[in-house]
Formats: C-alpha cells, sequence, structure tokens
C-alpha cells in the first residue's frame, strides 16, 4: 500500500480523498494556491505545500509545480480528483516516468477516451451499441451532407476532441448543415485547437445514464450499477440520483455488461464511468468515457455501501478485484450547491459566507469544504457543496431532500438551494419523468 498520497486538487474533493486516506492509514500531502492558504484540505492533510497564485493555470494546472511538490514531500502516488489534471494524459505520464504513481488509469487509456472518434471506434470493435453516424471524421461539408442525408435529420455534429457540449451543433435539416458545421468547427477551435467534426444521429430528449465501472491491474472489470444525470443545465449536472427511475433490472444488467465491454476492451484500470444516451424505447447508446473519479460518486456510494476512494486506490496499489458486480440496495439523491444566483442565469455569486449551518439527520451527507467565514474565490468551479441523501425508496428521498434542503442556511452569497427546493416539489420530477431537456421546460418560480 502507498505511504503517502499527494492530492492535486482542492475543495470538496481534496478533503473527501484526505478522510479515505487517513482511514487507510496513509499519510496526505495537499498541495494550494496563495488564496486557498486557509482551506480546510491544507488543515487536514499531514503535510501542505503552495504551489502558486490562484490562477489555475499557475497551481492546480501547472505540472512542474505539482511535480516539485511530490519531489519534496517523496509522496508515492498523486490523486488527480476530478477536473484540473485528471484527464490529462501528459501528467499521468510524468508521474510514471518519475516512478510516482497516477490514482488512475495510464496515459494511454486517458488518451484513448480523451478523443471521441478513437473512443467511439473502439467501442464499435468491442461491441458496444454506438449512436448511427460518420465512420470517423467528417472532412467537408459535402461529405457531411452526403451521410445526413442517409442516416436522416436531425443529426448532431460534434467536436472529437470535444465533451462537455463544446464544439456540439445540431442540424435540422440540409439548408442549416454548412452554417452549423462553421459554427461548431469555430467553437471547436476555439476551445480545444482542434476542429475535427463527426455526425451522429441526434437521440431526441434523451436521458442520460452512466454505469460506474472499476477495473484492476489483472484485466478484471466490474460495475457498480447505474446513475441518472439527466437533470443537466447547459452541460452542468445539478442533480443525480441511483438508481436511475428509468432503468429496470433488465436494462441494468444490459448497460452493465455493455460497460464492462467497454472497460475490458482498453484493459481499464481505475474507477470510471461509461455515460450512455438511453432513448424512449430504452435503446441505450454509448456517448463518452470519463476516467477519472466523479463528482457525483457518492450517490453510488449510498446505494451500494462501499467508499470509491477506498476502491480507487487499493486498485492503484495492485489489490485484485473479487470480481462480483454491485447493485443498489437504497435510494440516493445528490444535489449540487453551486454559488450561483439562480434567478440571474445561474451567474457565478463568490464572496464570503457569513453564516452556514448544514443539514443533519439519519441519511443525509454533505461534502462539502467551506465554513461560516469562508470566502468563495472567483478562480475555481463554484460547487461549495453537495447534499447527498439515501431512503429506501425514490419517494421517501425527495422527501428526506426537500426536508434537508430547508435546513440548509448559507448566508452572504446566493445559492442554487432555492431551484433545489422547487425541483423537489416539481411534478414531472416527482414522477421521475426527466429528460436531458428538463430544464429548458423548467421555469423558476
Ligand atoms: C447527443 C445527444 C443526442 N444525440 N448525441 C451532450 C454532451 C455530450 N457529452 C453529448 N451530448 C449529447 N449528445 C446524440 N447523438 C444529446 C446530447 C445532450 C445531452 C446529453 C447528456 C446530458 C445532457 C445533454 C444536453 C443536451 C444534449
Amino acid at each position: 500500500m502507498f505511504e503517502k498520497i499527494l492530492i492535486a486538487n482542492r475543495g470538496e474533493i481534496a478533503l473527501r480523498i484526505i478522510r479515505t486516506c487517513k482511514e487507510m492509514g496513509i499519510k496526505t500531502v495537499a498541495v494550494y494556491s496563495t488564496v486557498d492558504k486557509d482551506s480546510l484540505h491544507v488543515r487536514f492533510a499531514d503535510e501542505a505545500v503552495c504551489i502558486g497564485p490562484p490562477a489555475s493555470s499557475e497551481s492546480y494546472l501547472s505540472i512542474p509545480r505539482i511535480m516539485a511538490a511530490v519531489e519534496i514531500t517523496n509522496a508515492d502516488a498523486v490523486h488527480p480528483g476530478y477536473g484540473f489534471l485528471s484527464e490529462n494524459a501528459n501528467f499521468a505520464e510524468v508521474c510514471s516516468e518519475y516512478g510516482v504513481k497516477f490514482i488512475g488509469p495510464s496515459a494511454d487509456m486517458i488518451r484513448q477516451m480523451g478523443d471521441k472518434i478513437t473512443a467511439k471506434e473502439t467501442m464499435i470493435k468491442a461491441k458496444v451499441p454506438v449512436v448511427p453516424g460518420s465512420d470517423g471524421q467528417v472532412k467537408s461539408v459535402k461529405e457531411g451532407l452526403k451521410i445526413a442525408d442517409k442516416i436522416g435529420y436531425p443529426i448532431i455534429l460534434k467536436a472529437t476532441a470535444g465533451g462537455g457540449g463544446k464544439g456540439m451543433r445540431i442540424v435540422n435539416n440540409p439548408d442549416d448543415f454548412e452554417s452549423q458545421m462553421n459554427k461548431a468547427q469555430a467553437e471547436a477551435n476555439a476551445s480545444f485547437g482542434n476542429d475535427a467534426m463527426y455526425l451522429e444521429k441526434f437521440v431526441v430528449e434523451p436521458r442520460h445514464v452512466e454505469i460506474q465501472i472499476i477495473g484492476d491491474q489483472y484485466g478484471r472489470v466490474v460495475h457498480l450499477s447505474e446513475r441518472d444525470c439527466s437533470i443537466q443545465r447547459r452541460h452542468q449536472k445539478l442533480v443525480e440520483e441511483a438508481p436511475s427511475p428509468f432503468v429496470d433490472a433488465k436494462l441494468r444488467d444490459k448497460m452493465g455488461k455493455a460497460a464492462i465491454k467497454a472497460g475490458k476492451s482498453i484493459n481499464y484500470e481505475g474507477v470510471g464511468t461509461v455515460e450512455f444516451l438511453v432513448d424512449k424505447f430504452k435503446n441505450f447508446y454509448f456517448m463518452e468515457m470519463n476516467t477519472r473519479i466523479q463528482v457525483e460518486h457518492p450517490v453510488t456510494e449510498e446505494v451500494i455501501n462501499r467508499d470509491l476512494i477506498k476502491e480507487q486506490i487499493k486498485v492503484a496499489a495492485g489489490e485484485k478485484l473479487t470480481g462480483q458486480n454491485y447493485y443498489p440496495t437504497m435510494h440516493a439523491i445528490e444535489c449540487r450547491i453551486n454559488a450561483e444566483d439562480v434567478y440571474k442565469d445561474f451567474r457565478p455569486s463568490p464572496g464570503t459566507i457569513t453564516s452556514f449551518h448544514s443539514p443533519k439527520g439519519q441519511g443525509v451527507r454533505v461534502d462539502t469544504h467551506v465554513y461560516a467565514g469562508y470566502a468563495v474565490p472567483p478562480f475555481y468551479d463554484s460547487m461549495i457543496a453537495k447534499l447527498i441523501c439515501k431512503a429506501e425508496t425514490r419517494e421517501e428521498c425527495i422527501k428526506k431532500m426537500a426536508r434537508a434542503l430547508d435546513e440548509f442556511i448559507i448566508e452572504g452569497i446566493k445559492t442554487t438551494v432555492p431551484f433545489h427546493q422547487q425541483l423537489m416539489k416539481d411534478e414531472r420530477f416527482l414522477k421521475g419523468n426527466v429528460t436531458t431537456k428538463f430544464i429548458e421546460d423548467f421555469e423558476l418560480k
């Protein structure tokens, strides 16, 4: 087992990782930017190293600065958390060249899933269902029009370097093709410096259902069932739950098997998530694979009663999996509490939290790094807490969440709490009738 893990991250996930390390008897190193010097991850870690100024590019995203911290503290492993360098193949490579274990998959596995055309080709070979579309890159408008004509409109153009909705455009008819392709390419170029595009049939009003998997260093891959993340706004998830209200045991089994095939096809090591689009007929299609621990991992933890960070560290250290899959025994929902003003288009609302009281009680979990007096910096992600509730049934879980949200006191900044309070009373949400189009039709009162 590792002796000392350096956590290349900040906020709630850095704290979350430190907690598990302590329980496992592993020493921890925090890294921090100057604006985070009073953060709890700095206080709770055994050692802490300042790695630079607030700008991420000069601190949490700086490979040389993080490697310098590894060097001076003699850490034998690095946990990247989510965001920042967690899916950076170069970072994984530098760690391995330096002889420090990157807690996650190899650089090659990250690269294979990072390029969306390569990922899709890999899935086709592995016989994982994918959305019908172009065979790789669409090189011209003329070629794209021909393919779109064959598969039928609407179609969606996607950037091969993309993910998370950037460089994506829906095309409803051939007349719009050229202008939409130009827009998607311009956006992809600006975001990724790569304007390569591919094309797919557009799945109308899909659900976003993802399967959590874990692979060990000996070729074994198991699944930990699904999460439903259909409630998103501009590709930012707001609510996640497990199990999905739309997934029955039969579909879970089929999707679980497909996700395992996906993982095995690249010899996947570590925790990962295979994202699928699910249509109203329960057809499912591979969308992307995330090669990191995700924000919403606690909903899975709550329903299968396992610590995913612990499992992640164990496989990274070379432990074997037993080979069994995990199935939900409870229902869990996570609400993301962001420092945002929901009445002003979810605009960021950084500043000092003047008072903070988090909800408590049976079945209530709050993962957060903030406290009364904490100043939310404007430099990073706006998420300040995750409220996770669990109960025997979805209905009870929603009631518990509504109660817990009413107990949340956060003063000094605006948060997404009012959005969630309204959602927990929404007729369609209560029925589990949610697709990725839900928020578009949702009106905040
Ligand atoms: C799609 C789609 C419909 N059909 N692909 C959005 C983010 C990126 N990961 C892929 N996305 C989508 N791809 C086809 N062929 C609809 C979306 C999509 C979406 C997917 C998941 C969650 C929220 C979404 C919101 C809008 C569009």
